[in-house]
């Protein structure tokens, strides 16, 4: 990686936002809670430093997500021109295909940035302030703030809540630290509803995704002796119930916290046909060699992939590959 987290790339970032007449702030495609919590508290910081910014998103934002202070800011990449000596800035984006079609738009820009949290970002900007360590973007937004000693108003530290609770599975996952919770005391100072929010996030349901889930759960396969579950949706069912693709968002679990499973997948089928799917594992368990088998990708115990096959055979050649990765990975 090309990059560094220190002192100078935020001093290069700082100078690169001095000299630009407006920055445009990018988030990526599907965008989470990182991606928009990350992107608007930037905006916000960069605004209280009286600049003018820019959201730009290819792709829309997501229904539980639309208590964001800012949300609505978010315009697609062909209703934006490329100000004059603009800074592009992307946020949470771990390479530049997951721009989407903000792509062009980005490099036509006269200056580009990256401000990341993936360990596989190539720093595809100029400036580049990348730390693989941190458990989301919204890590490195929060060291800006202080390292530019701006306070963090309300709204942004809404903004901030939502990225860092979304990206570590509400503070469970291995990558939480000490830091996590050192900038949940700045955010709870700030004025953080945590109560209000955290019911928002990870308690209400959307209807769609209930509806989802009801049509899923009687799909459950369970193989292995219990260490490999599965589950599928078809796009009838998507279509019947009228749910749009981040309704599958978080069915996987519903498969990988049934206990003494190892791993476990979730077939779910595309508008333009084949199948999608999210694998999970648990630690020492790992994913992401059967999802780079398939040519997908991702983290050790969440990845994913896509198989070009009707629904049974995608799932017979998923299960085919997971029981060979249990049997291997066994002790
Ligand atoms: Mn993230």
């Amino acid at each position: 990686m090309k990059t560094m987290t220190n002192d100078l790339t935020i001093q290069a970032l700082q100078s690169a936002v001095k000299a630009a007449d407006c920055i445009l702030l990018f988030a990526h495609i599907s965008p989470d809670g990182d991606a928009l919590g990350s992107t608007l508290a930037m905006s916000l910081l960069l605004e209280q430093m009286g600049k003018r910014t820019q959201l730009v998103l290819d792709g829309t934002v997501p229904g539980q997500l639309q208590f964001l202070p800012g949300w609505e800011r978010f315009s697609a990449p062909g209703d934006v021109q490329c100000p004059d000596n603009a800074l592009a800035l992307a946020v949470d984006v771990s390479c530049i295909e997951r721009m989407g079609a903000c792509r062009p738009l980005f490099t036509t820009a006269a200056q580009q940035a990256v401000v990341d949290h993936h360990a596989t970002n190539p720093g595809f900007g100029q400036i580049n302030l990348i730390d693989g360590k941190a458990p989301a973007a919204a890590v490195l937004v929060y060291r800006l703030y202080q390292a530019w000693e701006q306070p963090i108003g309300k709204d942004a530290a809404l903004c901030l809540y939502t990225a860092l609770s979304t990206d570590t599975g509400n503070f469970i996952y291995d990558s939480v630290n000490a830091e996590c919770f050192s900038i949940m005391e700045g955010l709870m100072k700030a004025g953080l509803d945590l109560a209000e929010y955290s019911r928002r996030l990870f308690r209400t349901k959307e209807l769609s995704f209930v509806r989802v889930l009801a049509e899923t759960l009687p799909s459950l396969r369970v193989i292995a002796d219990g260490q490999i579950a599965g589950l599928q949706t078809t796009m009838e069912q998507m279509n019947r119930i009228g749910a749009d693709p981040y309704h599958v968002d978080g069915v996987i679990d519903y498969a990988i916290d049934l206990e003494g499973v190892n791993m476990a997948y979730y077939a779910h089928e595309k508008p333009e046909g084949g199948i999608k799917f999210s694998l999970r594992s648990i630690e020492p368990y790992r994913i992401d060699a059967v999802a780079a088998l398939f040519g997908g990708g991702g983290h050790r115990q969440a990845s994913g992939c896509s198989i070009d096959l009707p629904m049974e055979e995608a799932v017979a050649q998923i299960e085919a590959a997971l029981i060979a990765a249990l049997e291997g990975q066994r002790a």
